[in-house]
């Protein structure tokens, strides 16, 4: 089903039902053609309400469309639009619950329309490297003026109906049943023979067209070094002061140029890769998921405070559990002044600022978090340390209650197997800090249960963090990769490149952060103790020992002011050492390297590469669900650049043959084992057959 045809009177009532958000596929834009033709031939009819069925006005174009052509196929939305216009008869649009993208510019070509309050409005094609292809840059501007419409254009952002309702964008805001009430407004409109009106004959007044479009370029540059579309909404909202068709023809030419970009196909991507990861295969979607009423956490250092903010921002009351008073008072402390500084930025408010904090309680003893129906330790990441805990939890908490590690790399089986309770242990990997990064990763034991995945999966979209199943393996997905990149790093200055020209050169190609900068933040040793673990568990992994004698000299990055940078005291930024560039020359000669130029292009390919050949081997190993999960990770955690799409989906656009090649190449020139560029199995499948991670 996607169209239904009834009629209320002298009504015809079309009601789009294409769960679950009534996109705007071919057979909906069939369906509301030959409704509107329909309606049009009846003489019974004398006018003409569209709405929606189910959750949605409309959620916009379908975009699981784009990739394969059809939201061009005819009727196209911009044709169904025009015989809206066109009709002779009015058209009313009963606007509820979401109007976005082509949802709403198919509510722009109707005469007439009524909202319910508390509609979610949008044109956020910017968010998918798009604008607004079915007029919406020409309408929107003459119903609610030039800049409002550029403002919500470029930024995409989603509004409540009733802030634009005194503007020409609604003719009625209603609480209520806003079917009945745009019935009501359908045959007051016929009594009183009200001429229809047509947004596209409102000519829009701009004191200075040139300087909007000037404004217009000196916004969009900072806000999109990286990004095409803002500027292009602009662009063709700028038209709009112009005739009408000649500027829907300007936007239509726009849409073309954007739809052809990589920024659009990458967040495409990342829009239907971020709600794949939610799915988990062999857990059915409608597993009853456990009531997490109660949340106790282990730990007041800094990821315990984080993930306790975390759980407190959404609401659910959280008990801080820590052996020491001066650790649970400090660890207290820590989350106001996080408050506070929220506070003095304006992000919140006192009243918020109270609630969440009263939402954080205190404890010395285990016995205060016994009836939590979830509980998370965040203790220091060593195994001994982990089974006495969870030791503990075994026998403190209820029955039914979840037992969480956040370890960042330690086998989740052993910890479940400290308990006699496996099937309700779980990993939560948050990321630091806890209480603002998205990404969680949820590592799956071998024995964890369905309704416990279930359940973590529905509380991370409570607490608004991003969920990827990881399973269990030394670094789960996120860590284990990042291990690859930053060896190929490593070599890299052995090699003949320095820590600045390594960051900058990953920093100009997108990377939020260069692998120097981002271990001078997270901890130099925190990577030293993760290989020295590794030199004896693993042997035969062949690692550049440059960090260690970093390490070995104390320099464990911004909490010493000293690492790869040096860090004036209280300030974050990185300032070239000259002593670490000389540690690094010398290292070279120590070791008999005659040191070569390394161009940037180079320094990228080895770095991206060894995570994209890692990223195979996960999905591979059934680690990782699937290769967009992995995208989903590193563009929620890892600073990867959103309009590249993730590791995977780079992978996809450079070629995978042309991977395979620079690894060989890589193999012959960089030092470190050469079978470190081994394609993985999977990645080389893939390049022999000419195809891609994604299908
Ligand atoms: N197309 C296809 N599928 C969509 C969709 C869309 N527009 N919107 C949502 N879905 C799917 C989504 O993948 C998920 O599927 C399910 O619906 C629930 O989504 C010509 C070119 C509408 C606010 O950008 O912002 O119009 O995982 O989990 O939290 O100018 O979905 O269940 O299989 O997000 O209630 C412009 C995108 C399109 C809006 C609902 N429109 N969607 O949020 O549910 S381009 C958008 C959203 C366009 C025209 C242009 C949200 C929502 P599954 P959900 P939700």
């Amino acid at each position: 089903m996607s169209i239904r045809y009834e009629t209320r009177g002298p009504v015809a009532v079309l009601t789009m039902d294409n769960p679950p958000v009534n996109g705007l596929g071919h057979a909906v834009r069939t369906g509301l053609s030959e409704g509107v033709e329909r309606a049009e031939l009846d003489p019974g009819i004398a006018a003409i309400v569209i709405t929606g069925a189910g959750k949605a006005f409309s959620g916009g174009a379908d975009i699981a469309e784009f990739k394969s052509g059809k939201q061009l196929l005819e009727p196209s939305l911009r044709v169904v639009i025009r015989a809206l216009e066109g009709s002779t008869k009015p058209i009313i649009a009963a606007i509820h619950s979401v109007a976005m993208g082509g949802g709403l510019e198919l509510a722009l070509g109707c005469h007439f329309r009524v909202v319910a309050k508390g509609t979610k409005i949008a044109l956020p094609e910017v968010k998918l490297g798009l604008l607004p292809g079915a007029g919406g840059t020409q309408r929107l501007p003459r119903a609610i003026g030039l800049e409002a419409a550029a403002n919500l254009i470029a930024s995409g952002e989603t509004v409540l109906a009733e802030t634009l309702g005194k503007t020409a964008l609604f003719d009625r805001v209603v609480d209520g049943d806003v079917l009945e009430a745009a019935l009501a407004f359908a045959e007051e409109v016929v009594r009183e023979k009200r001429p229809l009106k047509k947004l596209r004959d409102v000519k829009v007044e701009h004191p200075n067209e040139q300087g909007f479009l000037q404004f217009a370029r000196n916004t969009v540059t900072t806000m999109s070094k990286n990004f095409p579309a803002p500027l292009a909404c602009l662009e063709a909202v700028a038209a709009c002061t112009g005739p009408f068709d000649a500027g829907l023809r300007k936007e239509g030419e726009l849409f073309q140029k954007l739809m052809a970009t990589p920024e659009s196909r990458a967040l495409q991507h990342f829009f239907f890769a971020e709600r794949a990861a939610s799915k988990i295969a062999d857990v059915p979607s409608d597993t009853k998921p456990r009531a997490i009423q109660k949340v106790a956490i282990l730990g007041a250092g800094t990821m315990g405070g984080g993930i306790a903010m975390s759980f407190a921002n959404a609401g659910i009351p959280v008990t801080l559990l820590e052996v020491k008073p001066e650790a649970l008072d400090k660890g207290l402390g820590t989350i106001r002044k996080n408050y506070e500084s929220s506070l003095k930025k304006g992000k919140l408010t006192e009243e918020k600022m109270a609630q969440r904090l009263a939402l954080i309680q205190g404890t010395l003893s285990y016995d205060a978090i016994a009836q939590a129906d979830l509980v998370i330790e965040a203790v220091f990441e060593d195994l001994g340390v982990k089974e006495a805990v969870f030791t503990q939890l075994d026998q403190v908490m209820k029955p039914g209650a979840i037992l969480a590690s956040n370890t960042s790399t330690l086998d989740v089986n052993k910890i479940a197997g400290f308990t006699k309770r496996p099937g309700d242990v779980v990993g939560l990997h948050f990321f630091s800090p806890a209480n603002v990064m998205k990404l969680l990763e949820v590592v799956r034991g071998a024995k964890t249960s369905k309704d416990v995945l279930a359940t973590v999966m529905d509380l991370a979209k409570k607490i608004g963090k991003t969920a990827v199943v990881s399973g269990v393996c030394d670094g789960f997905i996120g860590n284990r990769m990042i291990e690859r990149y930053g060896i190929q790093a490593s070599f890299l200055l052995e090699e003949g490149a320095l820590p600045s020209q390594v960051d900058r050169a990953l920093e100009q190609w997108g990377m939020a952060m260069g692998p120097f900068r981002m271990n001078d933040l997270a901890g130099n040793d925190i990577g030293w103790a993760i290989r020295k673990r590794l030199y004896v568990e693993h042997p035969e992994l062949v690692y550049s020992k440059i960090g260690d004698k970093l390490c070995e000299q104390g320099c464990f990055g911004q909490k010493t002011g000293k690492g790869w940078y040096l860090y004036e005291p209280g300030r974050r930024d990185a300032i070239v050492d000259p002593s670490v560039d000389e540690m690094v020359v010398a290292y070279s000669k120590e070791l008999g390297i005659t040191r070569r130029a390394i161009s940037d292009e180079e320094i990228v390919e080895r770095c991206i590469f060894a995570l994209i050949n890692e990223g195979a081997k996960i999905v591979e190993e059934g680690i990782a669900q699937r290769a967009s999960d992995i995208d989903v990770v590193y563009l929620s955690g890892y600073g990867f650049p959103i309009h590249r799409g993730g590791p995977m989906l780079y992978a996809d656009e450079v070629g995978l043959v042309n991977i395979v090649a620079a690894m060989r190449r890589f193999a012959r020139i960089s030092r470190g084992d050469p079978k470190f560029w081994e394609p993985a199995p999977l990645l080389a499948k893939l390049a022999a057959e000419g195809r891609s991670f994604h299908g």
